[in-house]
C-alpha cells in the first residue's frame, strides 16, 4: 500500500490506450466529508494529471469516473465446481491452485504441454503479462498464450514488422500538434480515443487552417462530423482506397523519389500493382466520388507533415495486415515518416496492449519484441528465465480462436482466461459456447462477479485489479507509467502476477518464480529488452515513481525527460538492410460479402461511455444514462424498404445466429451497412449478443478475426417473436 501521507498519487487511466495520467484523491480529504458510493464504501476521486506528458491534465468521462467502478459487484473468493452442471461453491486459494497444478502435471504426463492454454489481456499490467509468458512458454513449455490483443492490435503488430522490420508505433502524441494532415482511417477517435481527438479539435479551433482532418469510415461518426473531408467508403474497401491514393500520387509525381531510392525496397512491384487501381475503378468499389479521391490524394501530396491514425476499422479485417502495409506504403513513397508531425500511428485500444507486446504477449512472441521461431531469441530468453536450452518450443502457440477450436476438438485440458470476457468479445459465440464444455478445466481469473465467461468456468479466481496492485503500463505513444497500489484488494482477490508466480513455484520452479514485489518482476523483464527496439532497460519502478512516466526507447543511462521521442528519425529501419519495405498486396474485400439472403453489412464498434463488456462502466449511472441501450443504426432508405420504424424492435440475423435490437434510423450510416455496439453481453438486462452474428475468419498473416463485418438480414419483429424472446434470453443464461 502507498504511504497514506503521500500528498498526491498519480497513475495511468486503466481504460483506453491513450493512457491519460490520473491524479487520485483519497475518499477523505481535509475539511470535506468522505465520498461514499451507493454501497456506503468510501470512494476515491480521479481527475486529469497535469504533470502527465501524454494527456496534460485532460481526461474523458470514463477516466473521471473510474474510481466509482472499483468496489461494487466484485468477485471476492475462489469458486469451484467439478462439472458445469453443478453450482459453484467456495474453495480455498490453496485448493484452487492445487487443482490447476494437478491438471498441468496430468496434462504434461498425458497429452503434453500443448493441452494447456491461457487467454490473457491488454488490461494486464506488464508484470502480469511477463510472468504469464514465463509460466506458459518457459515453465510449462507451450506457446499457447494469446491475448485479446489478437482481436485488437495483431494486424498492426504484423504490419509494422513486415514494413519497418519490427513492431513499434514510431510516433508521439506531440505529432498531433504538428501534423498538417491527420488521416484517420477506421477509427472513431471522438468516442474511443477522446482525449487525443480533443487535442486535434483544439488545434483546429486555435490555429484555423493549420490542420486538415480526413476521416475514412462507413459511418458519419462524431469523429467524421468534425472532418474537413469524410470518405464514407464501403466496409472492407480500405486497401482499394489506399492503392487508389498511391496511384494518384504516383501519376502526379507527388512522391519523394530520393526517399524511395535511398530508404526503401520493393518500389517496382508496388508501383506496378497500383497502376491497376485507377480512380474510376477505386471510386466504384469504395462507393465515393472521384473528387473525394482526388481531394485526399492532394492532401497526401502536399508539403505539410501527414499523420495517419488508425484502429479497429483497419485491424479487424481479413486483410488487416495488408491494409496496415497499405497505410505505411503511402508514408514511405512520400517520405512522411521519422519527421515531426508525420508517420503511421496505430492507436492502441487497451491501456497496456503495448506493454503486452513488449512482454511477448501473443502466441508467436517472446519478451523484447522477440519471436518463438528464432533460435537466438529463444536462447536469450531461456537464459534470463533460468531454464534449460530447449525449454521454449519453436512452434507458435494457438491464437485465441485456435484455442476455441482446440477445445472443440477435445484437445485442451485446461483453458485459463484472465482479464478478458471472451463469451462477449470473441466472434461466433454459439460455437464458443459449445466448445467450452468440452474442456475439463476452464479457469477464469476475474475482478467482477457474474461475468458471461464465468458462467462457463469450473474455477473462478478473484482478481485484484488496477489500484489494488502495483504495475507498469505502456500507452500508444510508448510511454510507460507506474500504476501504484492505493486501495486494498477486496475479499481474497490477488494480483494476476502473484497467482502465476505461485503456480510456477508449485510446479517446482521455486527459484524462477520467487519475487518479493512487482518491482522485482519488472526489473527482470527490462533486462530482456536491452538492445531491442523497445529497450526499457533503464526503467524501474523507482525511476518511474520518482521521475514520472517515460517514453521508450529508454536504454540504461537515458536521462528522464518529458520531451517527445520518435523512432526512425535517422531513417534506419529495423529490417536487415535498414530499408523500409513497400509491400504490394492485392485487395480481397470482405470475407463474407453481402448476398441476396443477407444483403446488409453489419459493422460493430463502441460507444463513448462504455468500456467493452461493461463489467465496469455499467456500474456508473452517469455512463448508463448516456447509453441506456444498444441501438441498430440503419439508413432511412434501408429502413423504408424493410418497413422499419425508429424505436421498433428488429431481428438481425446472420448465417450463425439471430438477435434483437431497437432500431435507430439515421443518415449517419451509409445505405447497405448497419451498426451495433459490442457492449451488451448475455448477462446484461438489455442483452444484445452481437458477436453471435460474426464469423471467425481472420487475416492469414496476423490471425486477427474480421470483427468489423458480417453479412446480415434485418426484419421487423412480430409480436409473437417478441414474446418468445424473453424465454430465449433467459435460457441463454444457463
Ligand atoms: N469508449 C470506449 N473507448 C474505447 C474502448 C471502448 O470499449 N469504449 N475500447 C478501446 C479499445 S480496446 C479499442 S481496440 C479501441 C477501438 O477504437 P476504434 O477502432 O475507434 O473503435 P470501433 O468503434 O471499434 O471502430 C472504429 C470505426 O471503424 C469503423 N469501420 C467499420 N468497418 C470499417 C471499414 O471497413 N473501414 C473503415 N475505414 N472503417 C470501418 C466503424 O464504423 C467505427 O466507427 O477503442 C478503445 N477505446
Ligand atoms: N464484434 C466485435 N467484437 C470485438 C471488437 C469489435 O470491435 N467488434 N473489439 C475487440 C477488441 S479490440 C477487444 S480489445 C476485445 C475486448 O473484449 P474483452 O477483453 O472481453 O472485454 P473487457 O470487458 O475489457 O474484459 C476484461 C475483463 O477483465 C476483467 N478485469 C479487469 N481488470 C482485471 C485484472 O486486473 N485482472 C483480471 N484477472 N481481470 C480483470 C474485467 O472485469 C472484464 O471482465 O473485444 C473484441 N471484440
Ligand atoms: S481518453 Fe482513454 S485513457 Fe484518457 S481518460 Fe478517457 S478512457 Fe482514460
Ligand atoms: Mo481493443
Amino acid at each position: 500500500m502507498v504511504d497514506s501521507a503521500a500528498s498526491s498519487l498519480r497513475s495511468q487511466c486503466p481504460y483506453c490506450g491513450v493512457g491519460c495520467g490520473l491524479e487520485l484523491m483519497p475518499p477523505a480529504s481535509k475539511g470535506k466529508p468522505t465520498r461514499r458510493g451507493d454501497d456506503g464504501l468510501p470512494v476515491w476521486g480521479a481527475r486529469g494529471d497535469r504533470q502527465h506528458p501524454s494527456s496534460l491534465g485532460q481526461v474523458c468521462v470514463k477516466g473521471a469516473t473510474v474510481c466509482d467502478t472499483l468496489d461494487g459487484g466484485r468477485q471476492l473468493q475462489p469458486l469451484y465446481r467439478a462439472s458445469l452442471d453443478d453450482p459453484l461453491a467456495p474453495i480455498s486459494w490453496d485448493l484452487a491452485l492445487e487443482r490447476i497444478v494437478h491438471q498441468i502435471k496430468a496434462s504434461l504426463a498425458g497429452k503434453g504441454a500443448d493441452a494447456i492454454a491461457m487467454y490473457g489481456s491488454g488490461q494486464f499490467h506488464t508484470e502480469d503479462y511477463y510472468l504469464a509468458q514465463k509460466l506458459l512458454k518457459g515453465a510449462i513449455g507451450t506457446n499457447n498464450f494469446d491475448a485479446n490483443s489478437r482481436l485488437c492490435m495483431s494486424s498492426a503488430v504484423a504490419g509494422y514488422a513486415r514494413s519497418l522490420g519490427s513492431d513499434g508505433p514510431p510516433c508521439s502524441y506531440d505529432d498531433l500538434d504538428h501534423c498538417g494532415v491527420a488521416f484517420l482511417i477506421g477509427t472513431n477517435m471522438a468516442e474511443c480515443h477522446p482525449v487525443l481527438f480533443q487535442r486535434l479539435l483544439k488545434r483546429k479551433r486555435r490555429q484555423p487552417g493549420s490542420l486538415q482532418l480526413v476521416v475514412v469510415d462507413p459511418r458519419a461518426t462524431a469523429t467524421a462530423a468534425a472532418a474537413d473531408l469524410h470518405l464514407p467508403i464501403r466496409p472492407g474497401t480500405d486497401l482499394v482506397l489506399l492503392h487508389g491514393i498511391g496511384h494518384l500520387l504516383l501519376r502526379q509525381a507527388w512522391i519523394n523519389f530520393e526517399f524511395i531510392e535511398g530508404e526503401t525496397e520493393g518500389f517496382a512491384a508496388y508501383a506496378q500493382l497500383i497502376q491497376a487501381w485507377t480512380p474510376d475503378r477505386v471510386t466504384r468499389i469504395c462507393g465515393i466520388t472521384e473528387e473525394q479521391l482526388q481531394a485526399v490524394a492532394s492532401l497526401w501530396g502536399g508539403d505539410g507533415p501527414v499523420l495517419s491514425l488508425w484502429s479497429m476499422g483497419v485491424n479487424q479485417s481479413v486483410e488487416g495486415t495488408a491494409t496496415v502495409a497499405g497505410i505505411i506504403n503511402l508514408h514511405l513513397i512520400t517520405g512522411q515518416i521519422g519527421r515531426v508531425g508525420a508517420g503511421p500511428f496505430s492507436l492502441t485500444g487497451q491501456p497496456n496492449a503495448m506493454g503486452g507486446r513488449e512482454a511477448g504477449g501473443l502466441s508467436h512472441l517472446l519478451p523484447g519484441y522477440r519471436t518463438v521461431a528464432d533460435p537466438l531469441h529463444r536462447r536469450a530468453v531461456e537464459q534470463v528465465w533460468g531454464f534449460q536450452p530447449g525449454a521454449i518450443s519453436p512452434a507458435p502457440g494457438l491464437t485465441a480462436w485456435q484455442q476455441v477450436e482446440a477445445m472443440e476438438a477435445g484437445e485442451l485440458d485446461l483453458w485459463w482466461v484472465a482479464a478478458t470476457n471472451p463469451l462477449v468479445s470473441l466472434p461466433n459465440l454459439e460455437r464458443v459456447k459449445a466448445a467450452l464444455p468440452r474442456c475439463p478445466l476452464v479457469v477464469v481469473s476475474e475482478a467482477y462477479a457474474e461475468t458471461e465467461t464465468a458462467q462457463y468456468a469450473h474455477l473462478i479466481l478473484p482478481a485484484a485489479q488496477w489500484s489494488e496492485k502495483e504495475g507498469a503500463m505502456t500507452n500508444s505513444e510508448r510511454r510507460v507509467t507506474l500504476c501504484p497500489c492505493f486501495r486494498p484488494a477486496p475479499g481474497q482477490a490477488r494480483a494476476d502476477w502473484q497467482v502465476f508466480a505461485e503456480v510456477g513455484r508449485r510446479l517446482g520452479f521455486v527459484d524462477q518464480f520467487t519475487y518479493a514485489s512487482a518491482a522485482e518482476v519488472y526489473a527482470e523483464f527490462v533486462q530482456l529488452t536491452a538492445g531491442r527496439l523497445c529497450d526499457v532497460s533503464g526503467l524501474s519502478h523507482d525511476l518511474l515513481r520518482l521521475e514520472g512516466p517515460q517514453q521508450w526507447p529508454f536504454p540504461i543511462g537515458t536521462e528522464p525527460t518529458t520531451e517527445a521521442r520518435r523512432l526512425y528519425t535517422d531513417w534506419r529501419f529495423a529490417t536487415p538492410s535498414g530499408r523500409a519495405r513497400l509491400i504490394a498486396e492485392q485487395p480481397m474485400g470482405l470475407a463474407e460479402p453481402p448476398s441476396e439472403a443477407y444483403p446488409l453489412v453489419l459493422t460493430v464498434g463502441r460507444y463513448l461511455g462504455h468500456w467493452h463488456t461493461m463489467t465496469r462502466t455499467a456500474r456508473v449511472p452517469r455512463l448508463t444514462a448516456m447509453h441506456p441501450e444498444p441501438l441498430l443504426e440503419i439508413h432511412p432508405d434501408d429502413a423504408e424498404s424493410l418497413g422499419l420504424e425508429s424505436g421498433a424492435l428488429a431481428s438481425i440475423s446472420s448465417r450463425r445466429a439471430s438477435i434483437t435490437a431497437r432500431v435507430d434510423i439515421t443518415e449517419r450510416i451509409r445505405p447497405g451497412t448497419v451498426f451495433l455496439p459490442m457492449h451488451w453481453g448475455f448477462m446484461q438486462e438489455q442483452a444484445c449478443e452481437v458477436n453471435a452474428l460474426l464469423h471467425e475468419q481472420a487475416c492469414p498473416i496476423s490471425k486477427q478475426p474480421e470483427l468489423k463485418a458480417a453479412a446480415v438480414c434485418v426484419r421487423r419483429r412480430s409480436r409473437e417473436q417478441l414474446q418468445g424472446k424473453t424465454s430465449a434470453s433467459a435460457a441463454a443464461r444457463l
